[in-house]
Formats: C-alpha cells, sequence, structure tokens
C-alpha cells in the first residue's frame, strides 16, 4: 500500500491530542526528566498513581548523559544498587563500596521502565508557573520551550494536579517561582531558598536523602533541587543520591495517598 503523508501526519496530532488531554489532570505533575524525576516517576507509576512528567529539553536524562564532564559513566554508592537491580541497570564493582555504569544505559533503562510503568513523559514543554488555590499547590503553567526560546509573546496553557515534584536540578525552577508569588512561605529555615552550597560529595548524598521533602502544601522538592532548596552541598557524578532521592519522594507521595 502506498504510504499517505496526511495519514501520518493526522496519526501523530491524533495521538499527540489525546495523550496532551489526559494529561490535563493528573495525581502528580513531575517537573524536571532527570534521574531523580524519572525514578519518581517510575515509582509512581507503578502504584497506580497517575503521574506525568514535564520536561524542557528535547531529551530526558538531564545531568546524567554526560556522567563527569563528558566521560558517559556514573559512580554510584553501593546504597542504590537494590535501584539497579530493579531497573535492570548493568553496573560494575570498582572497588570498595564503589560502583559504575554506562551513563548512557542508565537514562535509557531508567525511562524505558519508567513509560512501561505508565508515566506520560512530555519533551520540549516548560513550567513556567504554579497554579495555587486555598494555599495548596494544584497545577502547573506550561509552554513549549521553543516559545521560550524564540522569546514570543505567546500565553501559556494549564495543568491541574495533586501533587508537584520540583526536579528540576541546580536551578530549583517551580520552588523560584513559588517563592517569588509567595515569599517567606517555603518550609525551609528561612522560609526563602537556602541556596546550593560548595562540593561536598559524601555529606551532600546524605543530605539530599533528608532534604527529600513536602517545602509546600503540595509541593516536593527531589534530587539536586532538594540540596539546592535546603542550602546542602552539591555531590558531582555520583548518582545514588538521586536515584534514592526520586524514590523517596514517591514513597512520601504514595503515604499522603493511603
Ligand atoms: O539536573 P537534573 O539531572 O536533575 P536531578 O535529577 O539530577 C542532578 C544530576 O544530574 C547532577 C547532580 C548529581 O549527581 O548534581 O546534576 O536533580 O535534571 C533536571 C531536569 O529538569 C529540566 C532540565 O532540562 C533537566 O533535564 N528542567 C529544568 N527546569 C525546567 C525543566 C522547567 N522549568 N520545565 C521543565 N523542565
Amino acid at each position: 500500500m502506498e504510504l499517505n503523508e496526511i495519514t501520518i501526519t493526522t496519526a501523530i496530532i491524533e495521538k499527540y491530542f489525546n495523550k496532551l488531554k489526559g494529561a490535563l489532570v493528573s495525581d502528580v505533575a513531575i517537573v524536571g526528566g532527570g534521574p531523580s524525576g524519572l525514578i519518581a516517576g517510575y515509582y509512581l507509576s507503578k502504584n497506580n498513581i497517575k503521574t506525568v512528567l514535564f520536561e524542557r529539553k528535547l531529551s530526558i536524562g538531564g545531568g546524567m548523559w554526560g556522567g563527569g564532564m563528558q566521560f558517559n559513566e556514573i559512580v554510584i554508592q553501593e546504597e542504590a544498587l537494590p535501584l539497579l537491580q530493579e531497573l535492570d541497570v548493568t553496573y560494575t564493582h570498582y572497588n570498595d563500596t564503589y560502583y559504575t555504569a554506562d551513563a548512557i544505559e542508565c537514562v535509557c533503562a531508567i525511562t524505558a521502565k519508567a513509560i512501561k510503568a505508565g508515566l506520560q513523559i512530555f519533551n520540549c514543554i516548560s513550567v513556567e508557573d504554579v497554579m495555587i488555590h486555598n494555599d495548596r499547590i494544584c497545577g502547573l503553567v506550561i509552554n513549549w520551550s521553543a516559545v521560550d526560546i524564540a522569546k514570543l509573546h505567546v500565553d501559556p496553557l494549564t495543568v491541574k494536579s495533586n501533587y508537584v515534584i520540583d526536579s528540576t536540578g541546580h536551578d530549583t525552577e517551580v520552588v523560584k517561582v513559588l517563592v517569588k508569588k509567595l515569599p517567606g512561605q517555603l518550609n525551609t529555615p528561612s522560609g526563602t531558598i537556602e541556596g546550593e552550597k560548595y562540593m561536598w560529595a559524601d555529606k551532600a548524598e546524605k543530605l539530599t536523602l533528608e532534604n527529600t521533602k513536602e517545602v509546600y502544601h503540595g509541593l516536593y522538592v527531589a534530587g539536586m533541587a532538594a540540596n539546592a532548596v535546603f542550602g546542602a552541598p552539591r555531590m558531582g557524578p555520583i548518582f545514588g543520591g538521586m536515584l534514592l532521592s526520586g524514590k523517596i519522594v514517591a514513597e512520601l507521595i504514595i503515604g499522603k495517598k493511603r
């Protein structure tokens, strides 16, 4: 049969339209498709919680693709190995409690598992604002990343969600918007973003887990965003903390919903 260009076009438009329409109301909206956001999406979806993830870039995976300084290997500490096993990621023992994995395999394996578990991922969409009703975050304001990049004057659209996870990494983009619109209301010692500190891998990895929590009604931070919001150090290309943080934030939200 001869291929028809209009059928191809119609298929894409119809399928995407239905996906986006289905994502307008969700239980959890994740902002940022780095390691912590993807893992959170995997566990939430696996527990039958309707979860959507918005990623600004064309590719998901955040800072994981490039390992350290574009050497595409990542280091994972022993505590996070059960996650790699569950996600079928190949890893190698390096020494002591250090393990390594291929950064590309890691992104691809986690993403594939998350999608198969039911996570709906939207790439090329940027979150630019939050919806707040009655002192609780209840949605996100989104726009095409291309609109943002081209600085076009185009109004955004809105999605509704019971919980939001800011997993935007160092930039803490969702929390930044919230702090700008509602100064002093963040659940941190200063009521605002404490700011990311210097490199200290050991301390940073431990604190990432502690800092993974609700920072405003319905809004959670995970991954590097958690450390940036709570004034903890950075850790560089060791990824166990990011993966475990994604699991913790999923468990916190699952616990709330029980
Ligand atoms: O930075 P990123 O990988 O976040 P993470 O899960 O992991 C951090 C590590 O990669 C590394 C590290 C620890 O080893 O320090 O940096 O905390 O991924 C964040 C993702 O969020 C996207 C961004 O493009 C990236 O893929 N993002 C950021 N702002 C927005 C966004 C936004 N406003 N809307 C949508 N996506």
